[in-house]
């Protein structure tokens, strides 16, 4: 597989041939169940809802060929996802339903394995996001956040949440679990990669440790893999 980049790649980023599973250390032995979607839109709401596959089901379908960037340098390209575009999803369901209040600009976004960040809502409603089920034509896998991911091109992947669980409208941001790299946008056209440090020193530390972080990442990933699931 080598697919070049669906954009020059953004400052700092090199191009992968693959697209493996990864995330945050604690996470590469979290396999949520397989489960039917199941997704839960609560928090300062005049109704909290829950949706079910057939809730989506009325929106239009929407493919979308994008890179996805990792902010510990590498980028897997021309990914090529199938679902709805989050601003349908907002606009057509959760407003007439939910009736958010105006002031509830920040969305924290929970996985099924526990993993959560945050993005402000208007970075959500950007045209290429999408709440995606499939990756090159079939369902999502294990892998790659099965049964529904969020896809934020535009941002690094540690917010492009998978197994999305729930989404939480508040008034104020939230801190994620991406520890000290968690930046409350993650922009990756702006190097948001973290927030304390500049972004060129992150950029240097996490591509020095990415080989060795890869490897113990795979090797985890492979040891916990719930046996049926996609290798
Ligand atoms: N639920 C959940 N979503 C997550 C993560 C995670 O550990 N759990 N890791 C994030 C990070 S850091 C990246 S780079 C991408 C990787 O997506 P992939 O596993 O499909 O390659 O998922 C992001 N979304
Ligand atoms: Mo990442």
């Amino acid at each position: 597989m080598s697919r070049p980049s669906s954009a020059p790649l953004p400052p700092g980023q090199r191009a992968w041939d693959r697209f493996p599973r990864f995330g945050l250390p604690r996470f590469a032995a979290r396999w949520p169940d397989q489960a039917p979607i199941l997704l839960r839109i609560t928090d300062e709401l005049a109704s909290p809802l829950e949706l079910l596959a057939d809730d989506l089901a009325c929106l239009p379908r929407r493919e979308q060929t994008s890179d996805l960037h990792c902010a510990t340098t590498w980028t897997a390209c021309k990914l090529h996802w199938g679902g709805v575009s989050f601003t349908d999803f907002y606009q057509q369901i959760v407003v007439p339903r939910a009736q958010p209040d105006a002031d509830c600009r920040h969305a924290v976004l929970t996985g099924r394995d526990g993993y959560r960040t945050s993005l402000p809502l208007e970075d959500l409603l950007g045209s290429d996001v999408l709440l995606a089920d499939h990756l090159d034509g079939r369902p999502l896998s294990a892998e790659h956040g099965a049964p529904l991911r969020l896809i934020a091109p535009r941002h690094y992947g540690y917010k492009n949440v998978k197994y999305l669980a729930r989404i939480r409208l508040q008034r104020d941001p939230a801190p994620g679990l991406a520890g000290w790299k968690d930046h409350s946008r993650g922009r990756v056209a702006l190097e948001e990669r973290g927030l304390r440090l500049p972004a060129r020193t992150y950029r240097w530390l996490l591509r020095a440790l990415l080989p060795a972080y890869e490897c113990w990442f795979r090797r985890r990933s492979a040891a916990t893999r719930p046996r049926g699931s996609s290798p």
